[in-house]
């Protein structure tokens, strides 16, 4: 496995759940601190310039994990279940432009509460709505070689898509090669109810896992059963990113140090 940590703009959202702010600074700390690369938490794909990232990656030998969407909900409120036509042209298009850099960078294009939630409308209806756009995000990532990767997410976040089993429901009705998903352990402690069993029952569509603690500080500081977790990723033969998205507690650095320090020592087996 790998390890990687969410990092934004500078001007992200707290509810972003990035570690830190600002990308040149951040990937100096990543690089820094030892992890293998870095999830870019973003708005729009424009926020970075390609040039100026491979640079960054190449100084600060660190890959892209992931681009990740939550501050497309948080700070834009564009989602997927939306039925205004113009907010839905909006979303295919920063979609698109995730899919175009993740073309060059990582592969991997996550959709966590961006893809909405039924608000009190009719669950068939907004099935529906998200299941179109899906669909067609998949078939415009498919020739670049990107995945989308939808994540569950608890039910005090959003009312749609909470466990692994109902994502895997929807994953299927989806039906493409390129669109799978990634748990998040913060939020299966909350909707699943045995984290292991969950992950090893669902294990077809595992492709990207997002860590942080029961409190969603770093690893280590909770009471995540992080034996349970290690056990049933290995089982499955998961190889993929493992990647820190908390809250920075005590602060930044700290928190992401004890994040690799706890991940990668007690855990270090499992990372190459
Ligand atoms: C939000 O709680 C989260 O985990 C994000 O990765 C999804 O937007
Ligand atoms: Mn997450």
């Amino acid at each position: 496995m790998k390890l990687s940590v969410a990092i934004a703009g500078v001007e992200a959202m707290p509810n972003a759940f990035v570690v830190f702010r600002g990308v040149p600074q951040s990937m100096k700390k990543a690089h820094e601190l030892g992890y293998d690369g870095v999830e870019l938490a973003l708005k729009r794909s424009d926020e970075i310039e390609k040039g100026e990232l491979k640079r960054l990656l190449r100084e600060n030998s660190l890959e892209v994990s992931a681009v990740s969407s939550g501050q497309v909900f948080a700070a834009r409120n564009l989602y997927f279940t939306d039925e205004n036509k113009e907010n839905r042209k909006e979303l295919f298009k920063t979609f698109c432009g995730f899919i175009d850099l993740a073309s060059d960078f990582g592969q991997l294009v996550n959709i966590g509460r961006t893809r909405g939630s039924f608000a009190g409308r009719d669950h068939a209806v907004c099935e529906d709505l998200f299941l179109d756009m899906a669909t067609s995000l998949s078939d415009y990532a498919m020739p670049r070689g990107v995945e989308l990767i939808l994540e569950p997410v608890n039910r005090y976040e959003i009312d749609f898509i909470n466990n692994l089993d109902e994502c895997t429901a929807l994953v299927k009705k989806v039906d493409k090669k390129n669109f799978t998903m990634m748990p998040d352990v913060f939020h299966m402690n909350i909707e699943d109810a045995h984290i292991g069993e969950s992950l090893m029952r669902n294990k077809e569509y595992v492709r990207y896992v997002h860590f942080a603690d029961t409190n969603r500080h770093a690893p280590g500081d909770g009471h995540m059963p992080w034996d349970e977790i290690f056990s049933a990723l290995s089982n499955i033969g998961y190889d993929g990113w493992t990647t820190v998205e908390i809250l920075p507690y005590p602060d930044p650095e700290t928190a992401a140090k004890r994040s690799v320090d706890f991940l990668k020592g007690t855990y270090g087996k499992y990372y190459k």
